[in-house]
């Protein structure tokens, strides 16, 4: 139900993690706009504005209300000339020319295209950009260009991984890889996070955290789970990164960087007979199986609260979460830990709610942070 812009407006904060952002969004034609703008300044590496605009997107998504006039938006913070512009564009016309310009742009076209195969990121699809390939057939043409194991795997199951993946498959996959855990460390800790854990109907992908209450045990879980799941022969693909993680090195890491906890990006293969209601295929397509991409990531059980804070997501509330530790707070917020730099001590927690306390934020559960 769309809500009205309340005549006493609440004043909304510019930091996701002091509003609450359920899946529900009101304001679809604009952040689907500016999703488009900030995307196609990220690919021409023009930070400033891309990051505005997921702000303004991000602000906009919070809102109990579909904005109607740009009057209605006075006390929405994150909002700048740009940003009003294209809104007063789609009030007046439905569209924004300079989106539809966006859209309808080769390089901007074609970047999209490849950076949506598993294992292409920006860069290799501006090189490939570059050197004149425009198509699949192009990259994977006799002329073709060298893939590595990860791109290799991204093309060979393309039409599985660019399809969404439902909720009822990620429950599928839960109980899958709870079974395997369970075999194998009877007592090991399985938590769902990313996008389902935040309660949305599809995701791209199925994030776990693994851990076990023996510091140090977690250690062997994931190469155990990788074992188990290939003699399974449910593994399309694996990519095991060990754990660099090492508490003496904080905070000097560089925080925002992704985190140094073992993790596994992986392929895996789910059977339609797992799945409660059937697997999310295309119409007629009667196969009995489908591909679906799974991260797994084991932090030490010490670092728990921290690491399923962060891979909790979404992306603008971890963002945010840090920039208000930062800014508001002279603390600094990762994967791994809470530092407080004027104590000049870490801040010890077992829970997220542990890590909002310290942060003097109210919690904000789960499905509150589809910022
Ligand atoms: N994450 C992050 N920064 C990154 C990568 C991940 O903060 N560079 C965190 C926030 C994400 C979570 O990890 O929410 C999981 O990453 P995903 O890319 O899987 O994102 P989601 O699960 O939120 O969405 P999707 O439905 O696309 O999988
Ligand atoms: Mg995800």
């Amino acid at each position: 139900p769309e809500g009205s812009a309340p005549t006493a407006q609440a004043v909304v904060s510019q930091y996701a993690c002091q509003r609450r952002t359920t899946t529900e969004n009101n304001n679809k034609i604009f952040t689907d706009a500016f999703e488009v703008l900030a995307e196609s300044y990220e690919f021409n590496e023009i930070e400033g504005p891309c990051l505005a605009f997921r702000r303004a997107a991000s602000v906009l998504k919070s809102l109990s209300w579909a904005v109607q006039c740009l009057e209605a938006t006075r006390n929405v913070p994150c909002l700048g000339e740009h940003t009003k512009a294209v809104m007063e564009e789609i009030l007046r016309y439905g569209r924004s020319f300079e989106v539809e310009k966006i859209l309808s742009d080769e390089r901007y076209r074609t970047l999209k295209l490849f950076t949506s195969v598993f294992g292409v990121g920006p860069k290799t699809a501006d090189k490939w950009y570059r050197g004149g390939l425009r198509s699949f057939s192009d990259v994977l043409g006799d002329r073709g260009i060298r893939l590595n194991r990860m791109q290799q795997s991204g093309f060979l199951h393309y039409g599985d991984i660019s399809r969404a993946v439902s909720k009822a498959e990620a429950r599928a996959l839960r109980n899958i890889i709870d079974e395997a855990v369970h075999a194998i460390t009877p007592d090991a800790v399985l938590a769902l996070t990313g996008g389902f854990r935040r309660g949305k109907e599809f995701g791209h992908d199925v994030d776990f955290i693994v851990t076990t209450p023996e510091l140090g045990k977690e250690k062997n879980l994931l190469p155990n789970i990788v074992l188990f799941s290939l003699h399974q022969r449910i593994l399309l693909y694996c990519d095991y990164q060990a754990s660099t993680f090492d508490m003496s090195k904080l905070p000097s890491y560089r925080f925002e960087a992704m985190d140094h906890f073992a993790k596994c990006f992986l392929i895996m293969r789910l059977e339609g007979s797992q799945v409660e209601g059937g697997l999310h295929l295309a119409e007629g397509d009667s196969r009995g199986w489908r591909a679906v991409r799974v991260d797994l990531v084991a932090p030490p059980m010490d670092r728990y609260a921290f690491a399923l804070l962060g891979w909790s997501g979404s992306r603008q509330f971890e963002r945010d979460l840090r920039r208000f530790a930062r800014l508001e707070r002279n603390m600094l917020l990762d994967n791994h830990a809470l530092y407080d730099k004027t104590k000049k001590e870490f801040l010890a927690a077992t829970t997220e709610r542990d890590i909002f306390a310290h942060l003097g934020l109210e919690y904000i559960e789960p499905w509150q942070r589809n910022a």
